[in-house]
Parts: C-alpha cells; structure tokens; sequence
C-alpha cells in the first residue's frame, strides 16, 4: 500500500444516527417519526418486522457506550437528535425528558474527552409533521428552526460542529420518489418538492445559526462520483445527468445558489421553477461540507426513469449490500470538490461497509477482514486527496456500531463493533482494533 499521512489535529471518530442505535423511541414522552411507522408496516419494510423499536438499546446504555468509544480511542462522535424526543408534534412544546438525554450525552462525550458532531436530521420525522405534509410543506422550514433553536440554545458551546441535514438526496429519492425509505411515497412531483424544502430548512437554521450559534455549522451529502460505462455520447450524458441528480442537486444550490440545468431535463414537467429568493435563502455560508462515501456508480444511458441507476457491474468487489467498492472514488471526489466549490473544509462523516462478519472464533473475536481491508482503502484514498492539496479535516467511521439499517433492518452490519441483538453484547471487531491504533498513530501504523 502507499504510505499514507494525515495532517495534526486529523479528527478521527465514528457515526451513528438516532433511530439506527437508540431503541425506545416512544421513552419519556418523545412523538413517533415516520421511520416508527414505516418499520412497523409490514408492507413497507424490505424486512418485515424489523424495528428500532430496540436497536442497540443505546438510549439506556449510553453512559457504557460512550466508555467503550473512550476504549477504543474515539476523538469524535458523530451522532444524531430524534427531533420527537424535543418536540413530540414536531413544533410547540418541548419535551425537557427528551433534551435531557442530549445533554448527558454530550456531558459524557466532554467528560471522556470525546468531541460531539450533532446532526439535527437524519431522517427520523416526527409523524405529527408528516400529517402535515411533511417535507411537502413550506412551512417546514419554520417548523425546522424552531426545532434547531431549541437545541443551539441549549447545546450550543457545549457542542461545537452542527450538521443540519443528513443526505437530503436519500430522503427525496428514498422517501419521496421510489418509496424504498420513510415515508413511503412514489412520486415524481414530490420528489423536487421535498429537496427543495430540506435545502430551504438548511438554510433557514444556517441563518438562524448565525444570529445565535458561536461554532461550526454545515450540511452532510453522500457523494457516489459517476463514470460513463463508454466513452459513447449518450453514456457521457448519462452520466452528467445523474451526478447532477444525486450530487449537484444539493451542492450546487447550498455552495452556488442555483440548481444545475440538468434538472429540468431530469424531471421534465415535474422540475418545478423555484423562487430566487428561496435560493438565496438555501446558500448560505458554511463552515464545512460533510461527505458520506460508500460507492461510485458506473451509469449506463437508458438506467431508466430517474436515473435508478442500475449500477453497471464491474469485474470487482462489492459489499454485502452490493456496493462496489471504489476507493479511488472517494480521492476523485475531494478532488472534485475542491475544484467545482473551492476550498472549505471538509470532513468524511460517513465511510464504510456491510459485511457478513464470520461467528464470534473461539478466543472471543470478530474477524471482519473485508471491513479491514476496505477501510485500509479507503484511508489510503482520503490521505491521497489531502496529499493533492484537499482540506480533509477529519474521518467518522460509519459505524460505531451494528445497528438498524433503516428498511434492511438488522440483516446488514456496519458496526466495527459487533452487536449481539440477543443479549445487546458488544464485542469490538478487528476493524476496530485496528482504528484504534490508527487513531493513536494518526494514520502512521498503515505504513508498517
Ligand atoms: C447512509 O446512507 C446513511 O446516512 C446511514 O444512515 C446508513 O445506515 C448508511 O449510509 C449505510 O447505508 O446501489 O451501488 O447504486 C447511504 C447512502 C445511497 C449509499 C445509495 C449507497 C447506492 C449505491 N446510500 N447508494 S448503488
């Protein structure tokens, strides 16, 4: 492998989002989201009677789980906020039981010398406010500050990096156009609608931080870099097509202010014509951009309606949710990053892989050698991109833990930490052995 090197003050950490680990999402007064709904519908869920309804358990065990973060050497811990265990319809009252367990979180995260990156949307809509219209609505941009407001008053100083949304393109094209996610509609109208919205939420409370906050703040894409399966013409459009579906989408009107051109061709008579004042409103300066990497996609022209782009199959590895793995994608993507939106720093805060990890061998390990050797990868293509002059600051492990993979339920494991969903065991995998020795070399044990 290439010698790889990080800069000092590399943020090494890890990620997990609220519904995915916490369990007990109805405690101490908290309002039900979508997902609630969603996993408790049979005819929705890819796995049918899978819920969070436990998961990790993490809302009762959290005091432990923060000491094993410290165990293994976590300097940061990207987590998420159930916006129902703040504010149970969404807006009014606030739920001080449900702020109650933010704080001592992030108390316990100070405590241990673990610094918090809280995202305030990832994906867990209370379902008063999907009764509403949900994303569909204008006034959610409203209903979302009033929900930041609360938090930055309280945690702000406390907490110093903020992420407003969490892959504003998952929610749209998940949620809204193929029904694959919460909340479970297929329409080509709404999806534009529903990005349009979150993009105007994100502005709204950048603003809002501003005036209130005194930290960072910044929005978290996932980013797939798209390359043509040919170099014939109609391949190459293809392609330009679908990084501006998934990718420009997003980055383009929170870093420019405008949607790419390619929208309307995308959507055709369902790409509506968004006022200027609300793109004035969505470009808002940000601290740092978050970027979650999984994959890339090879695209052919003709994928279909909405560029579902059937990924072409290379001759290559590919993960168990059948996800080739790319590292190189990762490098170009910071590349072009940098080149389309220009300097900003910029953090990896999500990147990993689902693996069938073997049973527990006899000494009581987790071998996961696929995981090790992908994020090896990985690692190696974040220190290339900051070699070539990339402002990378920092890397969250995607996950801390096994924990719910929203509709595939517990059939897909993330974690570098194993969870044993019987007993709620914990049982660190060698993937994470080995992170916690990245984290003390920052990087340098990759080159022995
Ligand atoms: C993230 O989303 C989420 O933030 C997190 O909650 C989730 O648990 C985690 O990743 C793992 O899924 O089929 O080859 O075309 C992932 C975003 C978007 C990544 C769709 C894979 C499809 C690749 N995903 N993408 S492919």
């Amino acid at each position: 492998m290439t010698r790889v090197s990080f800069p000092d003050g590399f943020l090494w950490g890890a990620a997990t989002a609220a519904y995915q680990v916490e369990g007990s999402p109805l405690a101490d007064g908290a309002g039900p989201s979508i997902w609630q709904r969603f996993c408790h519908d049979p005819r929705l869920m890819a796995a049918p009677g899978h819920s969070g309804d436990v998961a990790c358990d993490h809302y009762n065990r959290m005091e432990e789980d923060v000491a094993l973060m410290k165990r293994l050497g976590l300097q940061a811990y990207r987590f998420s906020v159930a916006w129902g265990r703040i504010l149970p319809e969404g807006t009014g009252r606030v739920n001080e039981a449900g702020l109650a367990f933010y704080e001592r979180l992030v108390d316990t995260l100070l405590a241990n010398g673990i610094e918090p990156i809280c995202t305030l949307f990832h994906w867990d809509l209370p379902a008063a406010l999907d009764d509403r219209g949900g994303w569909l609505n204008r006034d959610i941009a409203d209903w979302f500050v009033e929900y930041a407001r609360v938090l930055f008053e309280r945690l702000d100083g406390r907490v110093k990096k903020w992420v407003t949304l969490n892959e504003p393109w998952v929610v749209s094209d998940g949620g809204y156009l193929h029904g694959a996610l919460a909340p479970g509609h297929k329409n080509m109208f709404e999806a534009p609608i529903a990005s349009h919205n979150m993009m105007r939420a994100h502005g709204a409370a950048v603003k809002l931080y501003r005036e209130i906050g005194a930290h960072e703040i910044g929005l978290v894409v996932n980013i797939e870099p798209k390359y043509p399966a040919s170099d014939s013409a109609e391949d190459q459009a293809a392609t330009v097509r679908a990084d501006a579906y998934m990718n420009r989408q997003y980055l383009d009107p929170a870093m420019l202010g405008r949607y790419p051109d390619e929208m309307r061709e995308i959507f055709g008579v369902a790409w509506p014509d968004f006022p200027a004042d609300d793109l004035a409103l969505i470009r808002q300066k940000l601290d740092f951009v978050g970027i979650n990497y999984y994959t890339r996609n090879v695209v052919t022209d003709g994928d279909g309606f909405l560029l579902r782009t059937a990924p072409v199959k290379q001759d290559a590895t590919y993960t168990e949710t059948g996800w080739e793995v790319y590292p190189r994608g990762l490098t170009d993507l910071l590349l072009w990053f940098k080149d389309r939106y220009g300097d900003l720093p910029l953090y990896i805060t999500e990147n990993g892989a689902a693996f069938y990890d073997p049973p527990q061998a006899e000494d009581g390990a987790v071998h996961d050698p696929l995981r090790v050797s992908y994020l090896k990868k990985h690692w190696a293509a974040v220190s290339d991109a900051i070699a070539a002059g990339v402002d990378v600051r920092g890397y969250m492990l995607w996950s801390l833990f096994d924990n719910l993979e929203w509709s595939l339920g517990y059939t897909k494991r993330f974690g570098m930490v194993h969870v044993n969903f019987a007993t709620q065991e914990r049982t660190p995998k060698d993937s994470a052995k080995l992170y916690t020795q990245v984290i003390a070399t920052n990087g340098a044990v990759l080159n022995d």
